[in-house]
């Protein structure tokens, strides 16, 4: 059988093997993605950011474990766009995963920046529609938060969670820019540490002045994800947000921002790439220095290059 049809079918070899061939950027990779892309759209996918350590992973197993008790099976995606390797993290993932690890409706996969060609951000989407044709009920993407990666994070998912934690410069982790904006959901975690509380009243003192989303009241929920308490409840709000998405047509809107997201972020990488290597890097870095030394202006530099890929074929170095 053909490596699509195999993925299609839930063969979870095929899908490593496919996933591979795609953030590899592999030549089979791009007629997989084409085939995969129109199986996908089925699946609810929830993403999970917030500082390193705040408890994502344990968050995630325990999230992942309510589910697979209603029957449900689910996929997850570990991306750390702050390791260019995939080191020991990533390993302690695997560990933190337990049981769910032999679990055949669970499916793991990490991305770290190495691997990860043409931009790890293209590459969670493109793994993420490779898990949604593969038919996973729920998909987690858990992204560390380092700024525009966790407003990346968004762009990927139907329901952003942002997880914070007592006592690491309390409220002022939220105002981070950007992060007010993009939490459908925001989780306490290590409610059983000292100031949870404190930390909720600054939470919901500062939702209280920022702007609302319409018919929809972001929660504040408190977990401790060791012991999975809290976790029924941060289900539960996932399901209340996704109705809201589904009452109120947003999860369309939602689509459409995927869409012109992943359109802009390939565009973006074609233009670029071929300035990334031989003659058209030398060209690129050469207007960098004309632009620096004033000898040309910026637009005109753009134009010259522009120029330039139009007369040989992009392929040719
Ligand atoms: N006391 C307490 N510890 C917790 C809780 N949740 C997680 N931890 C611990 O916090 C540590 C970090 O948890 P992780 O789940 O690895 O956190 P993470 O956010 O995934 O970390 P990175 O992926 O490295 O950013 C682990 O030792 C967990 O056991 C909690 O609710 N209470
Ligand atoms: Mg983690």
């Amino acid at each position: 059988m053909a490596l699509v049809e195999r993925v299609l079918a839930g063969d979870r070899r095929a899908l490593a093997q496919a996933i591979t061939a795609i953030v590899e950027r592999e030549p089979a990779g791009r007629p997989l993605l084409a085939a995969l892309h129109p199986k996908a759209g089925r699946a609810r996918i929830v993403g999970l950011t917030g500082a390193p350590g705040v408890g994502k992973s344990t968050l995630t197993a325990a999230l992942t474990r309510h589910w697979r008790r209603a029957g449900l099976s689910v996929a997850i995606v570990a991306v750390d766009p702050t390791s260019p390797f995939s080191g020991g993290a990533l390993l302690g993932d695997r560990i933190r995963m337990g049981e769910l690890a032999t679990d055949p409706g669970v499916f793991f996969r990490s991305l770290a920046t190495r691997g990860a060609m043409g931009g790890l951000a293209a590459a969670t989407g493109d793994v993420v529609t490779a898990l949604d044709a593969a038919g996973f009920d729920r998909i987690i993407v858990e992204t560390i938060g380092t700024g525009q990666a966790e407003v990346d994070v968004i762009t990927m998912v139907h329901s952003c969670v942002v997880v914070l934690i007592p006592g690491m410069g309390d409220g002022v982790q939220a105002f981070k820019a950007g992060i007010l904006e993009i939490a459908d959901l925001f989780v306490i975690n290590k409610a059983d540490h000292e100031g949870a509380e404190r930390l909720h009243e600054q939470m919901a003192a500062m939702l209280e002045l920022a702007p609302k989303q319409e018919g929809y009241a972001v929660p504040i929920l408190a977990t401790v994800a060791t012991t999975d308490e809290g976790i029924d409840s941060v289900a539960d709000g996932l399901d209340a947000h996704w109705q809201h998405l589904l009452r109120s047509g947003k999860h369309h809107e939602r689509d459409l921002l995927r869409a012109r997201t992943q359109l802009q972020r390939l565009l973006q990488a074609q233009l670029l790439a071929p300035f990334e290597q031989g003659a058209g890097e030398a060209a690129f870095e050469a207007a960098v220095r004309d632009v620096a030394e004033r000898r040309v202006d910026p637009h005109g530099a753009v134009a010259a290059l522009v120029a330039r890929t139009q007369e040989r074929p992009p392929h040719e170095p």
